[in-house]
């Protein structure tokens, strides 16, 4: 029976490593919903997480740091924009987006430059029960009041199903390739990534099954006009 039961195990493991896990793959902007990364940077992990909280990858996932093959969409100040997954998002944890405005062209941005958030969705707490937003598709505003001119935009899904320390939070992440116009004169400071997220940090070591009654979603508090 324990032979069996292991191999179970693993076999569901292996499988979620080749069919699991969802990527963010297409945007909308403008209400119009640009095709499997349009205008959002590939990458060549598939549908993989990042775990390394030091990598460069936390940026704009792996593969995803040269934008040469990604165009650039217009969207104004103070619209929508929606990133869509492949499947739906299926494991609890966090959505955060960042900005990080490009020295000069989205295409040759490396992520380098700092980030700021523009919004972040934690869990609802109702009695002793926790609820997490999955979902397919999760938007957001880009703030009415930044300068106009091209930007990354990212969004992050931070996985932490598997609590840490006896597993390790994933992060789920694409890099969009926009450029704001209208926008104001407002600058924000910004954090580095990676580095945003420290592995001492209460988001990202929750332990989601055990007393789970409040959350702070991982990195800078979240920037507004
Ligand atoms: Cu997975």
């Amino acid at each position: 029976m324990k032979f069996f039961s292991t191999a179970a195990v693993a076999g569901a493991l292996f499988l979620e490593a080749v069919n699991g896990h969802y990527i963010f793959q297409k945007l909308t902007a403008n209400g119009v919903q640009g095709g499997v990364y349009q205008n959002i940077r590939p990458n060549t992990n598939n549908n993989s997480p990042v775990t390394d909280l030091a990598s460069n990858d936390l940026r704009c996932n792996v593969g995803g740091g040269s934008g040469a093959s990604t165009s650039t969409v217009s969207v104004a100040a103070g619209s929508t924009v929606t990133f869509t997954a492949d499947i739906a998002v299926y494991h609890q944890g966090p959505v955060s987006f960042y900005l990080t405005k490009a020295a000069s062209t989205a295409a040759s941005a490396d992520g380098s430059t700092p980030w700021f958030k523009i919004k972040e969705i934690g869990p609802t707490f109702s009695g002793s029960s926790s609820t997490w937003d999955l979902e397919q598709s999760y938007s957001v505003t880009i703030p009415s009041c930044i300068p106009a001119g091209e930007y990354l935009l990212r969004i992050e899904q931070l996985a932490i199903h598997n609590p840490y320390p006896g597993g390790i939070p994933q992060f789920y992440i694409s890099c969009a390739q926009i450029k704001v116009t209208g926008g104001g004169s407002k600058s924000f400071n910004g954090v580095s990534i990676p580095g945003h997220v420290k592995v001492t940090d209460s988001g990202y070591t929750a332990n989601i099954y055990s007393n789970f009654n409040s959350y702070t979603v991982p990195g800078p508090a979240v920037s507004q006009c």
